[in-house]
């Protein structure tokens, strides 16, 4: 396996990330740091709750659109960034048996890595599986790139970029694919906010936990001490830029120490932090944006109810 990423540099950066966060005003924290094991299997439960719809929707795309994308793309080399998402990824590698020489997952977490890379290798003999663990926001340019290379990034991870992070990170892609390289991107859509609203506050309250998550990961990763329950999740639609906020709401006035920064942090009843965008998208902005960093759109397909969106881009 391919290590950019040490479980140090992991820590270091979660550090710097909560103390730049917790000191800002309004108080923010990356979204990356939901997914420990217990975040990563709220997310799983996420994706099968009724209101959340990208992913059986990316899921009905891929699997309408995988033989298209294989004949289009003709590719060597697929090159997966976040390979969290199994059923995705099984779905793509069947498509793609012609062409595909070999399979590079590229995700921060070195032990799912290799469970992943293993499982993989197993069920497609003549495949190279070459893991690599790194945090795509700061390694790109690091990546084995190739001839034929399709990249994936799925999930509309992307729409939890900020926008100017999400134009340089483009760009970033756009020098891995070479000239003969796509891009496969699953981007969610804008649409009826009561829907939206309630795709990131389920009536089941996983999302409320998830989202509370975070602050077990503090506690136990910064020796902070967060009450999650003195936190209230919320979900805001930015109808301004098109896209859901996650925040959590002080209950109250509190103080929480997070030990590990020697850092006292206090929180005004009312008072909301946020914890993620996760920006919706229509076909123009995707088409202009990716347009900026250098990328034509070749196929854009959604979902029959319009609700989800793959870009097939290439140089
Ligand atoms: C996995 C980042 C695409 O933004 O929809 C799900 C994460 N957050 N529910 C998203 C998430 C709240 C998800 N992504």
């Amino acid at each position: 396996m391919d290590r950019f990423l040490t479980a140090d540099d992991l820590a270091k950066s979660l550090r710097a990330d909560v103390r730049e966060g917790l000191t800002a005003v309004p108080k923010t924290l990356p979204p990356k740091w939901f997914y420990d094991e217990r975040g990563s299997e709220l997310f799983e439960e996420i994706t099968a709750l009724d209101e959340y719809y990208p992913t059986r929707r990316e899921r009905e795309i891929l699997t309408a659109r995988a033989p298209d994308i294989a004949a289009a793309t003709g590719a060597r080399t697929l090159l997966e960034l976040g390979a969290g998402s199994g059923e995705k990824t099984r779905l793509l590698l069947d498509a793609l048996s012609g062409t595909l020489r070999t399979y590079i997952p590229v995700d921060v977490s070195a032990d799912f890595l290799e469970d992943a890379a293993r499982g993989i290798a197993a069920d497609h003999p003549g495949l190279a599986v070459r893991p690599v663990a790194a945090d795509y926001e700061q390694h790109l340019h690091l990546l084995p790139g190739g001839e034929r290379t399709l990249v994936a990034f799925l999930g509309g991870t992307i729409g939890n970029m900020p926008p100017a992070a999400r134009i340089g990170f483009l760009g970033g892609l756009r020098a891995v694919l070479g000239d003969d390289g796509f891009l496969l991107l699953g981007a969610d859509l804008v649409k009826d906010p009561g829907r939206l609203v309630r795709a990131y506050d389920d009536a089941a309250g996983i999302t409320a936990e998830f989202d509370k998550n975070v602050l077990r990961v503090l506690n136990r990763e910064l020796d902070a001490d967060f009450d999650p329950s003195a936190f209230e999740h919320v979900a805001h639609w930015n109808a301004a830029e098109e896209w859901i906020e996650m925040r959590l709401r002080s209950r109250r006035d509190q103080d929480v120490r997070i030990g590990g920064l020697d850092l006292d942090v206090p929180f005004a009843a009312g008072e909301e932090m946020r914890t993620e965008i996760s920006a919706k998208f229509r076909r123009e902005r995707l088409e202009s944006e990716l347009g900026a960093a250098g990328l034509a759109l070749a196929e854009f397909w959604t979902d029959p109810a319009g609700d989800f969106s793959l870009s097939l881009a290439r140089p």
